[in-house]
C-alpha cells in the first residue's frame, strides 16, 4: 500500500455533474479502499461574523468567495495520510455550519469544485486532473432544478444569479481552466465510459 493518498480533483461548471461522478468513483472503491469524497465547497469562507444582509450579497462564483489556503493545507496533509476536521458548508446560513467531519488515513481523495483546476495551489496537490464539460443550457435547467428542490431558492432568485454571476464567472475563471485538465468528460454524470476509464486509471495506480 502506499504511503500517500492520491488526489483526483474533478472541476466543472455549476450543475455540470461533479458531484454524480465524484459518487460514481466513490463507490466503485468503497468497502475495498480507504476512500473519502471532499467538496470544495465545504471550503466557502466562514461568513458567521457578518450579518445575513451582507452573506446574502457575496459572489459565490468568484475564487475570493473560497477559504483556499485551509483546503491547500488539509489536502497536503491528506496526502500524507494525516487526519483533517473538514469544515462542512450550510447553503440555508451561507456560512460555514457547526459540523466538521473527520477525514484520516484515506488511500483516495476525490475532491470536486467548480475551482478545482482554476487555483494552481489546489491543482498542484491533484494526481489526476478531471474537467467535466457539459453545455450551458443543460447545466442551466439542472442547477435551477436543483436550487429550486434542494437549496431553497425561487425560480427568480436562480435566473438572476445565473445572470448576474454565475455565467460571468463560470466564463472568466471556469471554462479558461479546462486546459490545466488531463481528462475532459463530456456530458458530465451519464458518460458511463468514461467514468469506467477514470476508475480504471485510479485502480491502476493503487493497486
Ligand atoms: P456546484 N452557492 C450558493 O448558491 N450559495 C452559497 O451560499 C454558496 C454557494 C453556489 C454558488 C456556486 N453560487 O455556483 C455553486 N452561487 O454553489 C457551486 N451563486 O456548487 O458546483 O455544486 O454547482
Ligand atoms: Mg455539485
Amino acid at each position: 500500500m502506499n504511503d500517500r493518498a492520491i488526489i483526483i480533483g474533478i472541476a466543472g461548471g455549476s450543475a455540470s455533474g461533479k458531484t454524480s461522478i465524484a459518487a460514481k468513483v466513490y463507490e466503485a472503491f468503497k468497502g475495498k479502499h480507504r476512500v473519502s469524497i471532499v467538496k470544495q465547497d465545504d471550503y466557502y469562507k466562514d461568513q458567521s461574523d457578518k450579518p445575513m444582509e451582507e452573506r446574502i450579497k457575496t459572489n459565490y462564483d468568484h475564487p475570493l468567495a473560497f477559504d483556499t489556503p485551509l483546503l491547500v493545507e488539509d489536502l497536503k496533509k491528506l496526502k500524507r495520510k494525516e487526519t483533517i476536521e473538514k469544515p462542512t458548508y450550510d447553503y440555508s446560513r451561507h456560512t460555514r455550519s457547526d459540523i466538521t467531519e473527520v477525514i484520516k488515513d484515506r488511500d483516495v481523495i476525490i475532491l470536486e469544485g467548480i475551482f478545482v483546476l482554476a487555483e494552481e495551489e489546489v491543482r498542484k496537490q491533484c494526481d489526476i486532473l478531471v474537467y467535466v464539460d457539459t453545455e450551458a443550457d443543460i447545466r442551466f435547467i439542472r442547477r435551477l432544478k436543483r436550487d429550486i428542490e434542494e437549496r431553497g431558492r425561487s425560480l427568480e432568485s436562480v435566473c438572476e444569479q445565473y445572470l448576474t454571476t454565475v455565467k460571468p464567472m463560470h466564463d472568466q475563471f471556469i471554462e479558461p481552466s479546462k486546459k490545466y485538465a488531463h481528462i475532459i468528460i463530456p456530458n458530465g454524470g451519464e458518460n458511463v465510459v468514461a467514468i469506467d476509464l477514470l476508475i480504471t486509471k485510479i485502480r491502476s495506480i493503487i493497486e
